[in-house]
């Protein structure tokens, strides 16, 4: 059986990067699959973070998954710290998890800087919680966007090892899924480095609840270069402005690139900023508008994840069981 499992952390300022790059291709994965969406309020404190933001932060995300269509009649939706079985787990494969492997993690090295002493525990293990919330629940696939193919590398190879020392095939070896034409939207103001919540210039990023004006304001300052639209993917190459607005026109048109350059080959960045600014506003306006909606019902919002953590809670609560059965924790 297929099962997908995947999260956001509510650390604010949700972006086009996150729209992009995992929840618009939840929504679609959904037909076909059964899917977990979580809001990883665990993941969020490795980073240190203001109780009443966190809180607000994660209706915040949930009213985005509603809002961009996840549906929760037929999706679990929930936040991490509600279901148990998340942190319980991270202890076990922590005792599975060799240090080499952690020390590899290049988002542990980027985020702690060079006060890497001050870095908080949690933050170095981040990778196992991440791969306890995948194989708690078994799940088979997991949509992110590229920034974290390395962590589900280190979750395969934790559920390839854990298989392996007790010679049964306990954990499916979960696929990344990685889609369209945008799975890294880079800064509008630096194409070299990746759209983030953390920036500290809010002109880096589209953030979904920002309206039309400051969508169209940030976009028509985001970085470019004096020369015209190519007409070939190759010429992309040393343009990595160009090649990221590009990038995020095409998926958010649903549309190849190849096309895409088709199209815009020989126009000036003014002309084709406008064009896009406009697609953006047309995509984001009607989510960011649905979430203000709903986060006017906070009741409605929390029964939601009330619900869905039920159900997380009865899934993850068997594999745990088995799990620690398997290591032979004896149960009473
Ligand atoms: N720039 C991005 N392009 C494509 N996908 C992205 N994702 C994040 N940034 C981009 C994907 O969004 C999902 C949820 O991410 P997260 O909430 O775990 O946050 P993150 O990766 O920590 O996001 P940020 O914005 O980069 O936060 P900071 O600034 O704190 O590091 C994931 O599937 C992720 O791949």
């Amino acid at each position: 059986m297929n099962r997908i499992f995947s999260g956001v952390q509510p650390t604010g300022n949700l972006h086009l990067g996150n729209y992009l790059g995992a929840i618009k291709n939840w929504v679609s994965l959904q037909k076909d699959f059964e899917c977990i969406f979580c809001i990883v309020d665990l993941h969020a404190i490795t980073i240190k973070q203001n109780p009443k933001e966190l809180e607000n932060n994660t209706l915040e995300v949930t009213a985005a998954y509603l809002a961009s269509g996840i549906d929760p009649e037929k999706t679990l939706i929930f936040n991490q710290n509600s279901v148990s079985a998340h942190s319980e787990l991270t202890w076990l494969l922590s005792c599975f998890t060799p240090l080499g492997w952690l020390n590899r993690m290049t988002q542990f090295k980027e985020k702690a800087g060079k006060k890497k002493d001050n870095a908080v525990l949690g933050l170095y293990s981040y990778p196992v919680l991440m791969a306890s919330d995948i194989l708690a629940y078994k799940a088979t696939h997991v949509p992110v966007g590229e920034d974290q193919k390395q962590h589900l590398e280190l979750a395969r190879d934790i559920a390839g090892s854990f298989n392996k020392i007790y010679n049964k095939e306990f954990f499916p070896i979960p696929e990344p899924q990685i889609f369209g034409e945008a799975t890294r939207v880079m800064s509008l103001r630096d194409g070299k480095n990746k759209m983030s919540k953390s920036d500290d210039s809010d002109y880096s990023r589209i953030n979904i609840t920002d309206n039309k004006d400051l969508i169209n304001l940030k976009i028509q300052k985001a970085k470019t270069d004096p020369y015209p639209l190519p007409s070939k993917k190759e010429e992309l190459e040393n343009r990595p402005e160009v090649n990221n607005l590009l990038g995020i026109y095409s998926a958010l048109k649903e549309e190849k690139l190849d096309k895409i350059l088709n199209e815009m080959a020989g126009k000036e960045f003014s002309e084709f900023k406008k064009i896009l600014a406009e697609l953006v506003i047309s995509k984001i306006e009607p989510i960011s508008k649905k979430m203000n909606d709903l986060l006017k019902n906070k009741d409605y919002l929390k029964k939601i994840l009330k619900d869905g953590k039920e159900k997380a809670d009865d899934i993850s609560s068997k594999n745990l069981l088995e799990i620690k059965k398997t290591i032979g924790l004896l149960i009473i």
